[in-house]
Formats: C-alpha cells, sequence, structure tokens
C-alpha cells in the first residue's frame, strides 16, 4: 500500500472511531490529541446457508459420438426425377434404295448441228478403241499361256465367238483355227482345254462347202484322221457344219451361229 492510500484509511479510521465514541464524546474531547490505531476485529460466527444459486450455462458441444451398430434397412425410396435428354446417338446405316422414280418428259428437242463430221471422227474412233480392246484381249490370252511344239504354237482364246468370227480371230493375227490332223495334236489341244477348265471349243473343220464333206480350214480334206465321236456327225437338225472338240478329245459337229471358245494355232515358220 502507497503512503497516500495509507493516510487515507487511516483518517477516515479516525473518523469512524469518533462516531463510535459520540456517546463519550466529552471523554474524548478531554484528551487531547490522542492516536487511535485500527486493527481488525475478531472473525465472527458463520452466517446462515443462502440461498440455490441460478442453473449454470450451457456446457461446451462434446465430441462425436461412435457409429451406432447397423440397424434394420430403411423402406425403398421413391422413384427420382426423370434424367435430362442424352446426347444425339451416331449416323445409322443407309436406308435401302427407294423404288424407281416415274419415267421423265421429254426435253426440248436440240438445236440443230452439222454432225456429220462429227458422227465420221466419233465412228472412227469407236473402230480404234475396239480394235485395241481386241488387240489387248489377245495379248491377255497369250499371256495366259500358250502350247507350243516344235513349228506350231497354240492360243486358247477365251472370248465367245461364233465360228466365222473365230476363224476371222485367228486369221487376222496369221493364224487359223486349230488343225489336229495327228493323235498327239489332238491330245495335246484336249488336254490345253481341260486344264483350262473347259467343256468344249471350235476347231477347224467344217463341211460349210459340201454338205457331209468335211475339211480342215486350210481346205485340206480329213484324210487319215478323225475324232468323231461315236454318232457323229449327224448334222443334227439339217444345221451343223462347223465342228466342236470336247474335253475329252472328241469331236461333234454343231451349229456354227452358235458361240464358245476356240484355239487358234500359229506356224512358227511363217515370215
Ligand atoms: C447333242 O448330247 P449333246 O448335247 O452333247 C448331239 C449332237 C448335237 C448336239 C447339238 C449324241 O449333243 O450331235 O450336235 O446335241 N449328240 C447326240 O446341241 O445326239
Ligand atoms: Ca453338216
Ligand atoms: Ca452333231
Amino acid at each position: 500500500m502507497n503512503s497516500g492510500l495509507f493516510s487515507l484509511v487511516f483518517r477516515i479510521g479516525l473518523l469512524f472511531l469518533s462516531l463510535l465514541r459520540s456517546g463519550e464524546s466529552q471523554h474524548i474531547a478531554d484528551e487531547s490529541c490522542s492516536v487511535q490505531i485500527l486493527v481488525p476485529g475478531l472473525k465472527g460466527e458463520p452466517g446462515e446457508k443462502g440461498e440455490k444459486g441460478e442453473p449454470g450455462r450451457l456446457g461446451k458441444v462434446g465430441p462425436v459420438g461412435q457409429p451406432g451398430p447397423a440397424g434394420e434397412k430403411g423402406h425403398k425410396g421413391a422413384m427420382g426425377h426423370p434424367g435430362k435428354i442424352g446426347p444425339a446417338g451416331l449416323k445409322g446405316n443407309k436406308g435401302d434404295t427407294g423404288d424407281l422414280g416415274p419415267k421423265g418428259e421429254n426435253g426440248d428437242p436440240g438445236l440443230p448441228c452439222e454432225c456429220g463430221p462429227l458422227r465420221k471422227v466419233i465412228g472412227e474412233m469407236d473402230i480404234l478403241v475396239t480394235q485395241l480392246t481386241n488387240e489387248l484381249n489377245f495379248i491377255k490370252n497369250a499371256v495366259a499361256g500358250v502350247r507350243e511344239v516344235e513349228n506350231k504354237i497354240y492360243l486358247l482364246v477365251k472370248e465367245e465367238k461364233r465360228y466365222t468370227d473365230a476363224h476371222e480371230y485367228c486369221h487376222d493375227r496369221g493364224g487359223l483355227l486349230i488343225m489336229p490332223k495327228d493323235e498327239a495334236t489332238n491330245s495335246l489341244i484336249a488336254s490345253y482345254i481341260s486344264e483350262a477348265g473347259l467343256s468344249r471349243v471350235f476347231i477347224g473343220v467344217n463341211d460349210l462347202e459340201e454338205e457331209g464333206q468335211f475339211v480342215f480350214t486350210d481346205g485340206s480334206p480329213l484324210q487319215t484322221f478323225n475324232k468323231w465321236r461315236t454318232g457323229e456327225p449327224n448334222n443334227a437338225y439339217d444345221e451343223e457344219d462347223c465342228a466342236e472338240m470336247v474335253s475329252s478329245g472328241g469331236w461333234n459337229d454343231v451349229a456354227c451361229h452358235i458361240t464358245m471358245y476356240f484355239v487358234c494355232e500359229f506356224d512358227k515358220d511363217a515370215p
């Protein structure tokens, strides 16, 4: 306690004592300038027990409890709301071709023109294209394989033609339709066509000049060799003036206007 405070307590104590002893004021007055020292009194008796206080404040929130044991499964919830519309799917397969539409109306007539020279050029070009196509097919056939003996080359032409067209085809290329004039040649041509998977080809034999008188396409008579099948030639339907060889090597007279593959022969000594 500092000195200022001590002095204040001291003076209050003096005043308090003077009041206590107001009844003795005469006596105090008689004792001039006496000094009173303030001391604490004795401890009093315990008071009565007070009333019960107000309920205390709420305690702090406790920690999270441990999970309880698994209970019985609840009821299934209600169906959720419909989801959002999904993205567009992949493009589907192309549909079938539609039915043919109705025929359109005729167009307007064209302008008159000098088409004569143009048609001539187009015609000439058509001929050239045909010739080139023929030569190309000839080369293809040649590359596909030929048969060769000492003085001849044989070529199987896999283009269906009438007899006269087949003859012309071979002739244009410096040859003739095959003329099997002996057993060896006939056997070679028979294996040639059977190995190609064919059943028949035109050969260079016909009776176009005189019915029943068969000759080779070079004009020579059959003489010592032929390979007619049994019952042939029979000139069936009175129209069979040309000849075919089947894969076994046998011959049969057939109509000249039918078309089939054929074999050309080329003389190696030809100029
Ligand atoms: C007969 O059987 P096939 O179709 O091979 C006929 C030939 C004729 C040919 C005409 C035994 O041959 O003579 O040329 O039809 N064969 C017989 O297509 O009569
Ligand atoms: Ca005939
Ligand atoms: Ca016949």
